[in-house]
């Protein structure tokens, strides 16, 4: 997969994406990320890439052209006309793992990230296929919310993921959080790991870790609960717990 990154500030990308997961995925060529710098695009001396909005009010807007430019550039050099192009914007719709899994099945990706008081509204209406927010907060710009999106994306794409990192069990993978987790050592201060988790039996773990995530899942993000189908017992389970 290719991700192509366009924002105000490059340079932001590189620290995140120099370890860890996402730098192992890019070791093995599984992806490649790219971020360019909407200011490249503008023509006139002072690289303008911003102006006041029309109708007046505070603050400034990110201009159409440079990132339209921009934008094109991208797609001429990758030579993919209908891959997605997402407008990280705080009023987009809120980003979520099913969101992550569709993108993964892309061969590239744009992002765009707004910054200023917002982008042209034709940025989103003739250029992004999509816009998306990462949670009802504001951030100065896109583009934590783009690293955010890379991370989740990329995490999930074929081969990035050792057998052992799983991506099945993540909280979110099946609509429910995911159950608490304990490694060695057996006691620590006092506080025990619970005793079915060292009995081998496998059915009795896997149960214990359903009614794990069912009831974390009541407690803690209910409207989580409406997405998701539960049996008659751990719809019991839920009410005992009330
Ligand atoms: Cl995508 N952008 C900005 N500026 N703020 C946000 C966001 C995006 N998602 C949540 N807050």
């Amino acid at each position: 997969m290719r991700i192509d990154i366009l924002c105000l500030f490059p340079e932001m990308f590189v620290s995140p994406f120099a370890h860890s997961i996402v730098r192992r995925a890019e070791e093995r060529g599984l992806v490649e990320v790219i971020s360019h710098n909407i200011r490249d695009f503008a023509h006139d001396r002072h690289a303008t890439v911003d102006d006041y909005p029309y109708g007046g009010g505070a603050g400034m807007v990110l201009k159409p052209e440079p990132v339209f430019e921009a934008a094109e550039y991208v797609r001429h050099s990758t030579r993919s006309s209908d891959s997605p192009v997402v407008l990280l914007t705080p009023g987009g719709r809120l980003f979520s793992q099913g969101i992550a899994a569709e993108l993964s099945a892309h061969s590239h990706l744009t992002l765009i990230c707004g910054h200023y008081e917002g982008v042209d509204e034709r940025v989103a209406e003739h250029l992004a296929t999509d816009e998306l927010s990462i949670g009802d907060y504001v951030l100065t710009g896109g583009e934590l919310a783009a690293m955010v999106v890379v991370d989740a994306v990329v995490r999930l794409l074929p081969g990035v993921l050792g057998c052992h990192e799983s991506a099945a069990d993540d909280s979110h993978a099946d609509g429910l959080l995911e159950y608490p987790q304990y490694t060695r050592p057996e006691e620590f201060r006092g506080w025990r790991v619970p005793p079915v988790l060292l009995s081998g039996n496998h059915a009795e773990i896997a149960a214990w870790r359903r009614r794990q995530s069912v009831l974390k899942t009541a407690a803690r993000r209910p409207d989580l609960l409406n997405n998701v189908t539960l049996s008659d017992k751990e719809r019991a389970w839920i009410l005992e717990s009330l």
